[in-house]
């Protein structure tokens, strides 16, 4: 099975990457077929064109790279943090000197507006493997004790909303602390994990250290499951978390989960409203709503909520939807057709339960999964599209009169992942984010990233931290 995507330099198009017509698991440092021969197609969803197809590993596979990363663990948690670091750095370099293929595979496997791959996804990717490679040698200073201890055998399973970007936030910093790795890609975004395990390979990083299964939610299942693993990471949907944590109770394996959101962007009559705009449809139309920090529920004070729905719906009349490849393009395409009729499905019942659905008008191309932005007002705290994570390109706005109320309203929720806070007050900024129940809370901003702040849930979004001095806690014994 040929494994290596070939540069093809030609414009920012879909020629910028070859990809060739099958790929194998990653196990050992190199690319096999699934021992039981089995492989899934991995489609465009702003197409339908089918891209390539994949190996589906299955128990025997999942057996043979845990395994590999066992046998790779004595040796890789034995070497002095300054040469795992080394190992990150050149990872982080080859990412960035790559970083157009990526961008261009990634937009093809998930469908994403080219725009964010390259100056969202990719420089965060590359940001966090140099950040952590910054901690490889610096741990016994991390607060955790002298001599902090990896676990081992780190399973990992990731969904398919931010491909690299979620393996990135894995497999950095399990790596900095000296665990080795065996990840599994969501079964519709395959590609950048392959890609990654072409770079692990460039990067001369000894063979077993990083393993990648490609497959289903089993082959996830038989993963976390598996006794020779040490440490569970999982990111997805809250019921996968919970049955994932229910396979993991009574085992000495440490678990992290980063599950669903339902984000409150909540935006006060003295905020300047046009900046609140912008966060507002950066909150939630960013990567189609597809975020689990997503502001998906706007709560805007009363007096000024006609003014900013105004404002809102005038600046999405000007939002671009469509080929993901086109610089151009503001909104993409749905991750899958599973997606888009979950999506569909919510948005309907916004209106059978009595909320007011509005969307710009805009052509959505005939092929592909499409969602077009859409904004419900008139919504409800009772209504499923206010409390539900939605995960794509819908709105839902409610309204307050008083801070008591937007934080009782913001609270409101089983999820507590993230919020938006606009105000020009900063005592009230401050005021607001000690009573949000919300793991991040931005201010005056929405959506914004950054490896050395820490990310994470209160509630059913989970638990654990990821990114900052906090995220290395979940990859070390302390
Ligand atoms: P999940 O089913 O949770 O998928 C996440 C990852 O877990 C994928 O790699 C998936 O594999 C794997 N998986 C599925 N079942 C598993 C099991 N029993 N044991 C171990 N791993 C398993 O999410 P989804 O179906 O893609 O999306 C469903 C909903 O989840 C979305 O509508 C959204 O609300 C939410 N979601 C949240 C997030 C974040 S970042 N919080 C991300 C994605 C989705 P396959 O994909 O290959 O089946």
């Amino acid at each position: 099975m040929s494994p290596m995507f070939e540069y093809a330099p030609a414009p920012e198009s879909r020629a910028v990457v070859d990809i060739a017509p099958s790929y194998g698991l990653f196990v050992d440092g190199e690319f096999r077929e699934a021992a039981g021969g089995r492989t899934f197609k991995t489609v465009s969803p702003s197409t339908e064109e089918v891209l390539t197809e994949v190996a589906h590993a299955g128990a025997e596979d999942v057996d043979t790279a845990v395994a590999a990363a066992r046998r790779a663990f004595a040796s890789w948690s034995a070497l002095p943090g300054a040469e795992r670091a080394k190992y990150l750095f050149r990872i982080a370099r080859i990412i960035q000197e790559r970083s157009r293929e990526l961008a261009v595979l990634e937009t093809l496997d998930n469908g994403k507006p080219i725009r964010e791959t390259r100056d969202a996804d990719l420089p965060l990717v590359a940001a966090h493997f140099f950040y952590h490679a910054g901690w490889a040698d610096k741990l016994a200073h991390a607060g955790y004790g002298p001599d902090p201890r990896p676990l081992g055998v780190a399973a990992q399973v990731i969904p398919w909303n931010f491909p690299l970007l979620m393996l990135a936030w894995k497999v950095a910093p399990a790596l900095a602390c000296g665990n080795t790795v065996v990840l599994k890609p969501a079964e519709t975004t395959p590609l950048s994990a392959l890609f990654f395990a072409d770079v692990c390979r460039q990067a001369g990083l000894p063979k077993g250290v990083v393993n990648i299964l490609t497959g289903d939610g089993s082959t996830g299942a038989a993963l976390v499951a598996h006794e020779g693993v040490d440490k569970v990471a999982f990111t997805g949907s809250t019921a996968v978390g919970k049955q994932i944590a229910r396979t993991v109770a009574g085992s000495s394996k440490k678990l992290t989960l980063e599950l669903g959101g339902k984000g409150a962007n909540i935006v006060f009559d003295d905020a300047p409203i046009d900046q609140a705009v912008e966060g507002i449809v950066n909150g939630i139309y960013f990567n189609q709503g597809q975020v689990c920090c997503a502001g998906s529920r706007l709560l805007v004070q009363e007096s000024v909520q006609d003014e900013l729905l105004d404002a809102l719906r005038r600046r999405l009349s000007t939002l671009r939807v469509g080929d993901p490849l086109d610089k151009n393009t503001d909104v993409g395409a749905i991750n899958s057709a599973e997606q888009l009729a979950r999506i569909t499905e919510l948005a309907d019942s916004g209106e059978a339960e009595g909320a007011e659905r509005w969307s710009p008008a805009c052509e959505l191309p005939e092929r592909g999964f499409w969602f077009a932005p859409t904004v419900f007002t008139g919504v409800t705290q009772a209504h499923r599209i206010a409390r539900e994570e939605i995960f794509g390109p819908v709105l839902s706005v409610l309204s307050f009169r008083t801070p008591d109320e937007a934080v009782a309203k913001a609270n409101n929720s089983q999820y507590g992942l993230s919020a938006g806070v606009w105000t020009e007050k900063g005592s009230r900024i401050l005021a607001m984010a000690g009573r949000l129940r919300a793991g991040v809370v931005w201010a005056n901003t929405f959506n914004k990233f950054d490896p050395t702040s820490p990310f994470g849930g209160y509630k059913e979004s989970g638990f654990g931290r990821e990114g900052g001095r906090h995220g290395l806690e979940a990859y070390l014994d302390v």
